[in-house]
């Protein structure tokens, strides 16, 4: 699951080429159908050549509404970047472009749209001007493919570029700490509050509780849709649709943060590393506009180390919000001065102390931060490639290796990561939270697993495997790290404690079947047992199944396999006849224990006999 943005100057076709794609018109509002020009956020999803299906959200192009733009834009894995052939890179072309390469957005496909309109020539130096505005940006180098949403030319091969472009970029990451920037909030009739936005870092649930900052109410999620289907799981990087139960529609906004209670900051105040824009200044106590995921809020910049920040160029200051918003260090944000987007950063710590500006320490100490702590960089490593040994991890950071594992051990012993055994081989490392996020989810699904199987002892392992999307490598080691609450028993998986306990009515036939079977020896009858109710009867150690239809009871097949190794032991071998007598059964039975024996390697074929195997005490 991905999502993809549009970003464009207005009028240059993005919603007409959403609409194209995928057949949803972005544009919701009565307004915007009126006006013919996207206002607010839009949202549709396709599913690509390979399969993958994507979450898209549309843009407003026009510069009265780029604050718009940016409570959807800083969550998309890719940016759909269209340029219209007959205007070419236009002011929101560029503004928009500034903020990508602001929020440090990798990966795009540029669309040269309306390309019905221009001769091929002119679509070829428009397409030179856009990849001259590109270079010295995080798009660097993205495809552009010339398209029109009017004859459809080009569209096959934009969703290959999509699909090509998505190759390279990471699966949204999954690290246990879902985070919903809130982009949307709104009344159901019938439902209640329900809130919209990019889903990050972690899955929902329905039954959740969770907090939404700043303002620390706590709501219950009542339902969950991601592309206007009901789901009992969110994915992160979806966008997602939450029913909230608990709070009303007037206690939510747009740029709240939905979390798991207590995860989030509700900040006030902010050290950056910021970047200042090539002709702008960023100039100590300036007010500005910042915007961190979906919020926009007022601000002050204090500027340390100088008075003045000149673009292009780089410094540190600290931002004093009017009010409080959700954010973390590391996030990246965008300020904007008198509805121009002059500049941005990243944040490298929040509610941080008021510092001497010209402090040469607060400097330094902002550096040392902005770097990170061996812990930090370490987890934030470990985030991306978990499961990992701890000689990948360390490779994967500048640390020295030795410093590394040491960090490692530290942080293994305090119980920040885990590190699990497998069979063979190295230890794997995961992060306490990944790993408590994966207990979580197995929970959840073999809860729906015994509820729907009311029978079956366990779940195959695999089917557990696939549901959670772990590795066949890495499975068994993490299955280990899920106790105390998931056991494993051979082939299959069960929640601690449970035991399937048939329901009353279907009891009493299960009981009297095993009694009927049991009672008739070596001859049973032959019951015509559903399959989920044999399976239950073998498993719960009642009946053996010997194969070709011969069920017999545990204790029946007990007392035969005895008599029959005794007998070995005293004659050395035994044809299917002496076996019968012996049993004084039929001979399709004798058969079937004898096969059974085999199977459970107690004795094997010599020509015409059975002779016993292995240990001869056995
Ligand atoms: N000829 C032509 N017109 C287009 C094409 N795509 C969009 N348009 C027209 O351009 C105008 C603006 O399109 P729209 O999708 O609203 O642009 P947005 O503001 O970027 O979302 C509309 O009148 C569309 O009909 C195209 O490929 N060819
Ligand atoms: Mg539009």
């Amino acid at each position: 699951m991905f999502v993809l943005g549009t970003a464009g100057h207005v009028d240059h076709g993005k919603s007409s080429l959403i609409q194209a794609l995928t057949g949803i018109h972005p544009d919701r509002l009565r307004e915007e159908q009126e006006r013919g020009m996207t206002i607010e956020l839009g949202f549709a999803w396709m599913t690509l050549p390979s399969g993958r299906e994507v979450s898209i959200v549309d843009v407003p192009g026009h510069v009265r509404f780029v604050r718009h733009m940016l409570a959807g834009i800083g969550a998309v894995d890719l940016a759909l970047f269209v340029v219209a052939a007959d205007e070419g890179v236009m002011p929101q072309t560029r503004e928009h472009l500034a903020i990508l390469d602001l929020l440090e957005v990798r990966h795009a496909v540029v669309a040269l749209t309306k390309a019905d309109l221009v001769a091929p020539d002119w679509a070829a130096l428009v397409a030179e001007e856009v990849r001259e505005a590109l270079a010295p940006t995080s798009l660097a180098g993205a495809p552009i493919v010339p398209v029109s949403s009017v004859t459809r030319v080009g569209l096959d091969d934009l969703r290959a570029a999509i699909d090509a472009a998505l190759d390279v970029v990471a699966e949204p990451r999954d690290i246990g700490r879902p985070r919903l920037g809130i982009d949307r909030a709104f009344s159901m009739p019938g439902f209640g509050t329900v809130v919209t936005g990019t889903l990050l870092d972690g899955r929902l649930a329905v039954g959740d509780t969770v907090e939404i900052t700043p303002g620390g109410r706590t709501a219950r999620i009542r339902g969950l849709q991601t592309h206007r289907h009901e789901v009992t799981e969110a994915l992160p990087g979806t966008r997602t649709a939450v029913n909230l139960a608990g709070v009303d529609t007037d206690e939510v906004a747009r740029g709240q943060v939905l979390a798991r209670p207590g995860r989030m900051t509700a900040v006030r105040a902010f050290d950056a590393r910021v970047r200042v824009l090539e002709g702008q200044t960023l100039r100590h106590n300036l007010r500005v506009a910042v915007h961190i995921g979906s919020a926009e809020v007022q601000a002050r910049a204090r500027v340390i180390g100088g008075d003045t920040i000149e673009g292009p160029g780089e410094g540190w200051a600290q931002f004093i919000l009017a009010e409080p918003v959700a954010a973390t260090a590391g996030d990246l944000f965008v300020y904007r001065v008198s509805d121009e987007t002059v500049g941005g950063g990243r944040i490298v710590e929040v509610n941080p102390p008021r510092h001497r500006r010209t402090d040469p320490a607060v400097i330094a100490r902002l550096t040392e931060r902005a770097r990170g702590t061996p812990e930090s960089r370490l987890i934030a490593a470990l985030e991306r490639l978990e499961p990992a040994t701890a000689f990948a991890l360390a490779a994967a950071v500048e640390l020295e290796r030795e410093a590394a594992l040491a960090t490692i051990e530290a942080l293994v012993a305090d119980g920040v990561v885990r590190s699990l055994a497998p069979a063979a081989g190295e230890p794997l490392l995961l992060t306490t939270a990944r790993l408590d996020a994966l207990r979580g989810d197995a929970v959840r699904r073999l809860d729906a697993y015994h509820a729907a199987h009311p029978l079956r002892f366990t779940m195959p392992r695999e089917e557990l495997r696939s549901g959670l999307g772990l590795g066949a490598r890495e499975f068994p080691a993490i299955l280990g790290g899920l106790t105390p609450e998931v056991v494993a028993a051979g082939d299959g998986v069960a929640l601690a404690g449970w035991r399937p306990v048939p329901p009353p009515p279907l009891a009493a036939q299960i009981e009297a079947a095993a009694i009927a079977i049991e009672g008739g020896g070596l001859q049973p009858p032959r019951l015509p047992l559903d399959a989920e109710v044999q399976a239950y009867l073998e498993a719960s150690g009642r009946i053996v199944d010997c194969g070709d239809g011969v069920l017999l009871g545990a204790g029946v097949f007990e007392e035969a396999r005895g008599r029959v190794v005794v007998a070995l032991r005293e004659r050395g071998a035994l044809s299917l006849a002496e076996v019968r007598d012996l049993l004084d059964t039929n001979r399709r039975n004798a058969q079937a224990i004898l096969e059974t024996l085999d199977r459970l390697a107690r004795t094997r074929r010599q020509g015409e006999t059975r002779i016993l195997r292995g240990d001869p005490q056995g």
